[in-house]
């Protein structure tokens, strides 16, 4: 079988995230695509590359991405540090001939999205494969209502209402991490988790070209966490301790127009009590509707107009070995997947991808329209207009 050796970059959350999807995908997956063998573990922080060397099973570690990208012995790399670090490596990675998966967002402004889509339609000639990792369009309950819609099921689109709620950072004394600069992270929960929606909406609706939008921050300044990692809110420093100032938004909403025709409506906010990973959307077509929440990923609600009218109304569809990919995890609906399943899929498509030469659903250049939308989000919330995604 074609081995696979991967080089991954930042081993934080996401690089535990991955780590374990590269792991799980052939023992569901089976025969898998191609076996990844886990080569090169980096991160800046040197007490936490060789933990991770050891803990994810990877044969080295470094504390310096070019050694990754330089090496020749490896094929694919992922990147799974803050945002202002993935042009640059995931340039230098595709020029260098690797596969590259690259967390989302895409880049941490928009002439870094573009440097990186051309990036990868220039690979692209040579078979090099460039993914972002939108992941959460590949829950199967989604794949399902994307079948649907396509089908006709539902009929015509008329309106897509999605949100991304989380309450993670709605307490002032958890820290300044990297996510509350702009300087790294880009933005704050538009690129966050907003751009999880956008995509979501997107895959189910087509393109997006307008946007009218306000955004707010809450939390001006936030408690100073030396050298600290990224525990997206676990840690709560107290009161006396130093503070900085937030440059990011807290929160989102916008309403979108479609190429379609149709409308919708976006909301996202990492400051909302009570909300964990509170991703939904709701498809309102001309002959029925869907609904989805992540926190309840293994179902999507459906109503269909055509019932008659004394039982209309929505009704759940449990998904398991009948939809996307669910021949592979578990044998029973019901008995349902998580968080590392799903990563587990997308690392799947991402293998797929590579062994067929055929760039995935979600290539750089999806991130850059994603990264585009944003973009006009941003423009938007200080001309009080509508404006155009271009
Ligand atoms: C924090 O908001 C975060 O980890 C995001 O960065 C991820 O993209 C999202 O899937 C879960 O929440």
């Amino acid at each position: 079988m074609r081995k696979l050796n991967i080089g991954l970059i930042g081993a934080g959350f996401m690089g535990k995230a991955h780590s374990v999807a590269f792991a799980n995908m052939p023992k569901f997956f089976w025969p898998a695509p191609a076996m990844p063998v886990f080569k090169t573990i980096c991160d800046i922080n040197p007490r936490i590359a060789e933990e991770s060397k050891e803990r994810f099973g990877f044969a080295e570690y470094c504390t310096d991405w070019k050694e990754i990208v330089n090496d020749p012995d490896i094929d694919a790399v992922s990147i799974c540090t803050p945002n202002n670090c993935h042009a640059e490596i995931a340039i230098a990675a595709l020029k260098a001939g690797k596969h590259v998966l690259c967390e989302k967002p895409i880049a941490h402004t928009s002439e870094a999205a573009k440097a990186m889509a051309e990036a990868g339609e220039e690979a692209k000639k040579d078979g090099v494969i460039s993914m972002c990792a939108y992941q959460y369009r590949r829950v199967p309950a989604l794949e399902l209502a994307k079948k649907f819609i396509d089908e006709g099921s539902i009929g015509r689109i008329q309106n897509v209402r999605a949100t991304y709620l989380q309450c993670w950072s709605a307490d002032p004394s958890s820290p300044l991490s990297w996510r509350f600069k702009k300087g790294i992270a880009g933005a704050g929960t538009l690129g966050d988790i907003a751009s999880h929606v956008i995509d979501i909406s997107q895959f189910l609706a087509g393109d997006i070209t307008e946007v009218v939008s306000t955004i707010k921050t809450y939390i001006e300044e936030r408690p100073v966490q030396e050298d600290g990692v990224d525990l997206l809110g676990t840690v709560k420093l107290g009161a006396d301790a130093k503070k900085a100032p937030v440059d990011v938004d807290d929160e989102d909403l916008f309403l979108v127009k479609f190429k379609s025709g149709a409308v919708g409506s976006i909301e996202a906010t990492r400051n909302a009590w009570g909300r964990n990973n509170f991703i939904t959307v709701e498809v309102h077509g001309t002959e029925g509707s869907l609904y989805f929440n992540y926190e309840r990923l293994n179902e999507l609600q459906v109503c269909f107009s055509k019932d008659a009218d004394d039982r209309r109304g929505f009704k759940t569809i449990y998904t398991g070995p009948a939809h996307f990919h669910g021949e592979v995890t578990w044998n029973i609906p019901g008995m349902n997947i998580g968080y590392g399943e799903l990563k587990t899929i997308e690392i799947y498509e991402f293998v797929k991808a590579i062994v067929e030469e055929k760039q995935p659903s979600t290539s750089f250049a999806v991130g850059y329209q994603v990264d585009k939308v944003c973009a006009a989000v941003a423009r938007s919330s200080t001309t009080s207009q509508w404006e155009v995604v271009k």
